[in-house]
């Protein structure tokens, strides 16, 4: 199983730059370097998760809190009302490049359908 840090646990370390919009002792949110939206942030918890795959219920207090997170920065950020999408990506199917579970919030402009 692959469990290894990534370029996550160093962010959450403050041990490279990036734009950390929100850190409390169980998440942290920064901006995401590659924005595919005008608002594009990633929730990730402090805990290395490598995948969903490896979730178990003692992290459900941890997912549950990642989402709350994100609808306060999507408050925060003025897109609450006019909408965001919370998007986690699993694996080569779903094109999870980094393997530390992370939580896309894109909003700022009309997303397009994803399901129909
Ligand atoms: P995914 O494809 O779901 O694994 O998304 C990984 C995201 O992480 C991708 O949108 C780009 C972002 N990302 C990768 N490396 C860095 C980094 O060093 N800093 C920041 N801020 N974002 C990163």
């Amino acid at each position: 199983m692959m469990s290894e840090e990534t370029i996550f646990s160093k962010i959450i370390r403050h041990e490279i730059p990036s734009d950390i919009v929100f850190q409390d002792e169980t998440v942290t949110a920064f901006r995401d370097i590659s924005p595919q939206a005008p608002t594009h942030i990633l929730i990730i918890p402090n805990k290395l998760i490598p995948t969903l795959n490896q979730v178990t219920p003692e992290d459900e207090a941890v997912l549950g809190h990642m989402v709350t997170v994100a609808a306060k920065i999507a408050k925060q950020e003025g897109i609450a009302e006019s909408g965001y999408r919370l998007i986690m990506n699993c694996n080569k199917d779903a094109g999870q490049d980094v393997f530390h579970i992370h939580m896309h919030l894109l909003g700022g402009k009309n997303l397009g359908k994803l399901v129909h």
